[in-house]
């Protein structure tokens, strides 16, 4: 074995020891088609509210664009495959869907801890320079996974790996070290289109193309203020991300439920009741997600989202109505212009009734919500 295939293996044997369930190397070079397909995405309006895409666009396009010393980008994987199909949960409609990685401690945190710790160790092993990256700095890190060898951007634009299927995070060292390259992953897609045809929102323009602004994972997550009203009754019960492009995958015949006991799913957030989520407050909202990424939406985006669900149930009683009617007195606008969309879809007369009572309401929010109501 030559010195740089020992070192290789010694990197990935340490990245293993850290509990990293994938472990690939690529160049910290340039990929023309990656920049273009960035540039495309955000010409075409698909990054919606996401304004930080577009401010650090060149930084994203390439490793060395973010950090010139850069000379290889270490691509590691950590699997979470849930133990139950995330689907199922779609047919208790009185009863919230969190996304999978959601249901979990926050990855961000966990990754950090496991990503600080190999490059610690590579520091001083090889004394070389190292930098370490998940999720939130501008990288693209599917496509530097797929040139890395670790799964290929399925048509949903997710990184699907033959191993893993769709569940696995991201993260990265980028080092200064000139470190052996591993072999780009093939697609596998084939003729396969489940991807595509199971998104309820049809937020796939093409295949391997994504418009965030149709996808319940950026409405319910990133999306501040009033989702657009023909897209909320195609949400369901998602209230915060999605995974139906992810769960249909035939890929996951081969995923393993995640050995991560730092990942491990959360009873609490595994569909939980829509009437007890509409009732949290702000402090009430944090407390109850503090360990989990859904803090980030913020509380009144969350409450939006669940009364969209309440809205969307087949048969709601009594209790849910009125527990969207509580909503109407809320702090938040956008929690009480979305308790009159929702109110209307469960009850249309009630609806139009209570809308004729928020008129003396002066948010400009709740005023639209009354307007388009008048007008159905
Ligand atoms: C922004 C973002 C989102 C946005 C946009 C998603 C997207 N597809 O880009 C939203 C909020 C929608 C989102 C949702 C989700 N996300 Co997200 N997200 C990111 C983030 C921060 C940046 C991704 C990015 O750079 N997108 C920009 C686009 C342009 O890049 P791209 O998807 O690779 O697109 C390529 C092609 O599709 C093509 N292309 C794209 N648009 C166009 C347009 C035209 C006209 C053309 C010709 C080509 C083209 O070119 C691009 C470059 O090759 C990454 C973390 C990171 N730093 O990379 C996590 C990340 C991608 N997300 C992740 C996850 C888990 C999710 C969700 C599953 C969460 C959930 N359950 O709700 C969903 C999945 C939704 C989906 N089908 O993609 C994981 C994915 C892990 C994996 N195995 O792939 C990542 C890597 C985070 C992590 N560290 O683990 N996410
Ligand atoms: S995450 Fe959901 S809404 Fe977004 S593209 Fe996938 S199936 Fe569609
Ligand atoms: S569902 Fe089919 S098309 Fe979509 S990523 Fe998986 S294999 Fe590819």
């Amino acid at each position: 074995m030559t010195v740089a295939a020992q070192l290789k293996e010694k990197i990935c044997d340490a990245a293993a020891a850290q509990g990293f369930d994938a472990c690939h190397i690529v160049s910290a070079e340039s990929d023309a088609k990656v920049g273009q397909g960035l540039q495309n995405f955000i010409a075409s309006g698909h990054h919606g509210q996401m304004d930080w895409m577009e401010s650090r666009m060149e930084a994203r396009t390439a490793p060395q664009k973010l950090w010139p010393e850069a000379q290889s980008v270490i691509m590691l994987g950590v699997n979470y495959g849930p133990e139950c199909d995330p689907l199922a949960a779609l047919k208790d409609d009185d009863k919230g869907v969190i996304s999978v990685y959601a249901q979990r401690r926050d990855y961000h945190d966990v990754i950090k801890k496991k990503l600080k710790a190999l490059a610690r160790w590579l520091v001083d092993e090889t004394q070389a320079e190292v930098k370490v990256f998940v999720d939130t700095a501008p990288v693209m890190e599917k496509p530097l996974a797929m040139r890395a060898g670790l799964g290929w951007q399925g048509k949903h634009t997710n990184l699907v790996s033959r191993q893993f299927g769709s569940w696995l995070f991201l993260g990265s060292v980028f080092t200064t070290l000139e470190l052996l390259p591993d072999a780009p992953e093939d697609d596998h897609c084939g003729a396969c289109r489940a991807c595509l045809d199971i998104c309820p929102t049809n937020a796939f323009p093409a295949p391997y193309q994504l418009d965030a602004r149709r996808c319940i994972s950026y409405l319910t997550i990133e999306h501040d203020g009033m989702i657009d009203r023909n897209l909320r009754p195609l949400m369901g019960n998602h209230i915060y991300g999605c995974d139906d492009c992810l769960a249909v995958c035939p890929w996951n015949k081969f995923a393993q439920i995640s050995k991560e006991m730092k990942l491990a799913m959360q009873a609490d957030y595994d569909r939980p009741d829509l009437i007890t989520l509409s009732q949290l407050d702000d402090a009430a909202f944090r407390q109850f997600f503090a360990s989990t990424p859904v803090k980030r939406s913020g509380r009144d985006n969350f409450i939006r989202n669940v009364l969209i669900a309440l809205g969307n149930m087949a048969q709601p009683e009594a209790a849910h109505i009125e527990a969207v009617e509580a909503r109407l007195d809320d702090v938040s606008d956008v929690v009480r212009a979305s308790a009159i969309w929702a109110l209307a879809q469960m009850d249309i007369a009630a609806g139009k009734t209570l809308a004729e009572k928020m008129r003396d309401d002066d948010s400009a929010l709740v005023q639209q919500e009354v307007a388009a109501l008048a007008d159905a």
